[in-house]
């Protein structure tokens, strides 16, 4: 097991789904502040006006906002080299169109940036991670107006430049490639659409599919004006791209179903990494665009952005693994609750994600072959269901598990050739979901006291998996036992 020198070992979060102080110190309302809570089995769903007597999980989250320092202490006691947290644009920019940002939400993050220092963790910042303001999403109905392109260039070049000796490491956009799939049409699109409709439902006219990928377009131009000014600021700064990672196999050697597992990679996988590291679209995509009569709308000019705006590396989240078949009757009976197939080989988790580490070295190979240029997992976990033990205590020895397989994987990867540069698991304190909206899925080394209905005092405690990740952590993964 030999992992690099300088290996980035960490956790990851977003602020929507952890931050909370909702209105607090001038922070205006974002997409996420909209949608309720849901479950496996009940949807979240969208509403345009917040009602009073809903529970939205964002407003509190688990409040890192108040608890910062006390959740960074753990980080650096299990001897994180990098915390991987997003910034929430609407508490820089409240509506998202203001023209001078709010000092406030500024400091909150030198005060977290200064709590990273003092343990030796570097921060690795998202500059969205689905949380649009929501000002934005309804003026313009998210990204689909080019207009929010000039909006989220300000808004970064403002935190370039104001963390510009605090922070080396950067994402433009969580998860991009959720736009060229409908369920990133809220989260990560900020599209409005019928009120009270459950997050995740969409099925499209080929207008509607055409204003999602133009406003994936508008993503793709916007990260990569924002890569190229970065570089100006800091030639230090590393800008990257991050992906879900979605690696699917045929469910058969039947050449039909490898067929569609390709189609599926492709435009579900592949296509924005395509564009943000080679700098322009991939072939494949005329044809998908003219069969489904989808037409993005481009500028003259755009082409020469993207080609000048690639980004430095490629990270990307890892959960599962799925199939894909050819067999209509087959994609009906053996449905994944996500998505794509079950496959026979693979066990799952209580939310229904295959649990699959082979696939993960299998996915870094292919994506390190494809693109050759350094790579970084920025989520990997499990979600689940946490219980305490007789003495009162977390034994997640289920997620150690886990953990383990999937850093044997990368370590296996890394011998195989791959530039592996570091590993952020997903969800180091437990935080809200964002599929389901729930705190009963829960991911992390170290626990919060909150349920489903947002009841608890948000008290912290150590699971087994804190002690063992400070291990991994201090061995530079050499001890994973
Ligand atoms: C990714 C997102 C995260 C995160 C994670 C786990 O798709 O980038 O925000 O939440 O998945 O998913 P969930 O919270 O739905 O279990």
């Amino acid at each position: 097991m030999k992992f690099p020198k300088g290996f980035l070992w960490g956790g990851a979060t977003a602020a929507n789904q952890f931050e909370g102080a909702w209105q607090e110190g001038g922070k205006g309302p974002n997409v996420p502040d909209h949608i309720r809570g849901g479950t496996l089995t009940e949807p979240r769903l969208w509403d345009k006006e917040i009602d009073e007597n809903v529970y939205y999980p964002s407003h509190e989250a688990v409040d890192f906002y108040h608890h910062y320092k006390e959740d960074i202490a753990l980080y650096g006691e299990m001897g994180f080299k990098c915390f991987r947290l997003s910034v929430n644009w609407s508490r820089i920019f409240p509506t998202g169109m203001e023209e001078t940002p709010n000092p406030e939400g500024l400091q909150f993050y030198h005060n977290v940036f200064a709590e990273c220092k003092k343990y030796g963790i570097e921060p690795l910042v998202t500059l969205s991670h689905y949380e649009l303001p929501w000002g934005l999403s309804e003026k313009y109905n998210g990204w689909t107006d080019r207009e929010v392109i000039g909006h989220y260039v300000r808004y970064a070049t403002t935190l370039f430049k104001e963390y510009k000796d605090e922070v080396k490491y950067w994402l433009t956009f969580n998860e991009i490639n959720a736009g060229a799939n409908t369920f990133g049409r809220i989260l990560s699109l900020g599209m409005q659409g019928e009120d009270h409709k459950p997050m995740f439902k969409w099925t499209e006219t080929p207008e509607e599919a055409s204003d999602r990928y133009t406003a994936l377009h508008n993503q793709f131009v916007a990260s990569a004006l924002t890569v190229k000014k970065g570089h100006e600021i800091n030639p230090e700064f590393k800008i990257g791209l991050m992906i879900a990672g979605m690696m699917t196999y045929p469910y058969s050697p039947n050449p039909a179903d490898v067929k569609k597992a390709q189609d599926r990679m492709n435009m579900g996988n592949w296509f924005c990494g395509d564009v943000q590291v080679r700098g322009h679209y991939p072939y494949y995509a005329e044809r998908y665009f003219r069969d489904n009569q989808i037409t993005v709308r481009k500028e003259p000019g755009d082409e020469e952005i993207l080609k000048e705006g690639t980004v430095d590396f490629y990270s990307f989240s890892y959960y599962m693994s799925s199939c894909e078949s050819a067999d209509p009757e087959l994609a009906k009976t053996a449905g994944n609750v996500f998505s794509g197939l079950k496959n026979p080989y693979l066990s799952a988790s209580e939310w229904g994600w295959q649990i699959d580490p082979e696939g993960l070295r299998i996915y870094l190979n292919e994506v390190y072959g494809r693109y050759e240029i350094p790579l970084m997992v920025v989520e990997n976990g499990l979600g689940a269901n946490d219980e305490r033990g007789e003495d009162g205590k977390f034994h997640d020895t289920y997620r150690i598990d886990y953990l383990r397989s999937h850093i044997q994987a990368m370590a296996e990867a890394v011998d195989d050739g791959v530039d592996l540069m570091g590993y952020t698991m997903w969800g180091c304190t437990d935080l809200v979901s964002a599929s389901t909206g729930e705190m009963k899925k829960r991911y992390g080394f170290v626990y919060v006291d909150k349920d489903n209905d947002g009841n608890g005092d948000l008290h912290r405690e150590r699971k087994d998996s804190f002690y063992w990740f400070k291990k991994v952590c201090e061995t530079n993964g050499e001890d994973l036992e």
